[in-house]
């Protein structure tokens, strides 16, 4: 018999409850199909109870300086150090990342949680100069007031980090909602937080369906800013119901990210590169190489050595320390990429993979193959995202074309050229059209001290992480102080400046 699945509540106001009447349901380990935990399917009900607790939790959390906050943000950060080994390996069975990669979402969460902490002194506003004398002008910034976070499953604590960390900084109150598949590792990480000494209802978490608890969230009036990663169609919905009320929606969306492999690149390290980038999270990072653009003079030689290192990735478990790629990370998942998979061998040429793995231990969860895909340009599977270990191979003959190429998707995620002429690096920075930019480096991995974000339909105009993710957490007041003890009236006392 399997140990009794832990039963998981909603928590609000600094509790976690468990309404009456409500439904549960369970999240699953992708490797083995296990269960990982019992949670609420919140109703729009529970979902006003949380912007309740929210708003009124707001004043107080406001007027905390917030060089106070960044000592609770620093709190938080240590117990997540100390829970890393044990919140990582939940990430790897809820999600199916391999466990450095489980450890790896965890530190990400650490980093941005001790970064923002440093940002509670200084949240800078400006001093900016007067047309008038004895006269001071200055911007300071302000909280918002409750921000929802809705963030996906293959970050499941790095993303809602990088989202509850800057916005808690900023001094807002939060409902977050993570992905219903890996919903344990929401509450962990509010467990976390909850025992670091935020005050009751500046954090809390509705599980539940994005259908429900997600509308009710963003349709409530007293919700001011929506930050969303997830797929573009449901980003596309959130931003619509936003708009009915005139809310700040951050939107994170979709990727598909080229590397341009150029003749005069190291092809050893290029490898190494396109095999993490193409099947790291088994190619469910919205940052995944899902493009390669190979130069013709070096492509048939780059496909042998790709295709010869594939045979020996080991895909199993990803608990094991030396599995290469795990599991998708659901049932769901594993139809979708079998799906575009049947889409390319009809519009392309397999040249690895394409299966499902079966046998053994496989039978139990969902286990693909790493796959390849030679085409050409504009089929299906070489423009829009797969989110899944599907790499698409593209063949050009010179510069021009593989930038063409790289720039021609609906996504501007992430881009990547690897090439050793540091005067072609520097015009890719200029042509790529994206958020952002490798040189010989994949096009995952992105640090947290940056700004993340894309142009397109990758989003619409925000950034995340680094110092600009204050900006969609805070408004700018404008202050204008005059001291000159008269009513000095600007645009028209203009002969000031006789
Ligand atoms: C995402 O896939 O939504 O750059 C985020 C990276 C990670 C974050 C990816 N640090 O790949």
């Amino acid at each position: 018999m399997p140990a009794k699945v832990e039963q998981f509540g909603l928590f609000i106001d600094g509790k976690w409850v468990t309404p009456p009447g409500s439904k549960r349901f369970e999240t699953v380990n992708p490797a083995t199909r296990e269960p990982v935990g019992s949670f609420i399917a919140g109703t729009a009900g529970d979902a006003e109870a949380a912007v309740s607790a929210a708003a009124k939790a707001f004043p107080a959390w406001r007027d905390m300086p917030a060089p106070q906050r960044g000592e609770i943000l620093l709190e938080i950060a240590r117990r997540m150090k100390a829970a890393k080994p044990a919140l990582g390996k939940v990430v790897t069975q809820e999600m199916g990342k391999v466990i450095s990669e489980g450890l790896g979402d965890v530190q990400e969460a650490i980093d941005f949680l001790e970064y923002m902490a440093g940002e509670g002194r200084r949240l800078a506003g400006e001093t900016i100069p007067s047309e008038l004398r004895s006269k001071f002008c200055m911007t300071i910034r302000q909280p918002k007031g409750v921000v929802v976070c809705i963030t996906p499953w293959n970050f499941p604590t790095a993303i809602p980090n990088w989202k509850m960390a800057a916005a808690l900084i900023c001094g807002n109150s939060i409902v977050f909602k993570p992905a219903s598949s890996t919903s344990r590792c929401g509450a962990e990480v509010v467990k976390i937080y909850a025992e670091a000494g935020l005050p009751p209802g500046v954090v809390n978490l509705v599980t539940g369906s994005g259908g429900t608890v997600g509308n009710a969230l963003v349709s409530d009036p007293r919700v001011r800013t929506v930050s969303f990663t997830g797929g573009v169609e449901t980003g596309r919905e959130v931003y619509v119901r936003g708009a009915q009320g005139l809310k700040m929606v951050h939107l994170e969306l979709g990727g598909k990210n080229p590397i341009i492999l150029m003749d005069d690149a190291d092809l050893d390290l290029a490898l190494d590169g396109v095999l993490f980038g193409a099947f790291g999270t088994a190619g469910q990072r919205c940052t995944a190489t899902s493009r390669l653009i190979v130069h013709t003079k070096v492509y048939d030689r780059f496909l042998g050595m790709l295709t010869d290192r594939l045979a020996r990735f080991p895909v199993g478990d990803p608990l094991d320390p030396k599995t290469g790629m795990g599991p998708v990370a659901s049932a769901d998942q594993e139809r979708k990429v079998l799906e575009y998979i049947e889409v390319g061998k009809k519009e392309a040429k397999l040249r690895y993979g394409g299966k499902k793995l079966a046998g053994g231990a496989y039978d139990r969860g969902y286990f693909l193959e790493p796959t390849i895909f030679e085409t050409k340009h504009g089929t299906r599977i070489s423009k829009e995202e797969i989110f899944g270990p599907v790499l698409s191979v593209i063949r050009v003959n010179d510069y021009e074309e593989a930038v063409r190429v790289a720039n021609d998707v609906e996504y501007g995620l992430s881009s990547a050229i690897y090439t050793r002429d540091v005067n072609r690096a520097f015009t890719a920075i200029h042509d790529l059209e994206a958020g952002i930019t490798y040189i010989n480096a994949p096009t995952i991995g992105a640090e947290v001290q940056l700004p993340f974000g894309g142009i397109k339909n990758t989003g619409n105009g925000g950034r995340e992480a680094g110092s600009v993710a204050i900006e969609e957490f805070t408004e700018i007041k404008s202050v204008f102080v005059d001291f000159s003890s008269k009513l000095q009236k600007a645009q028209i006392d203009t002969e000031r400046m006789a």
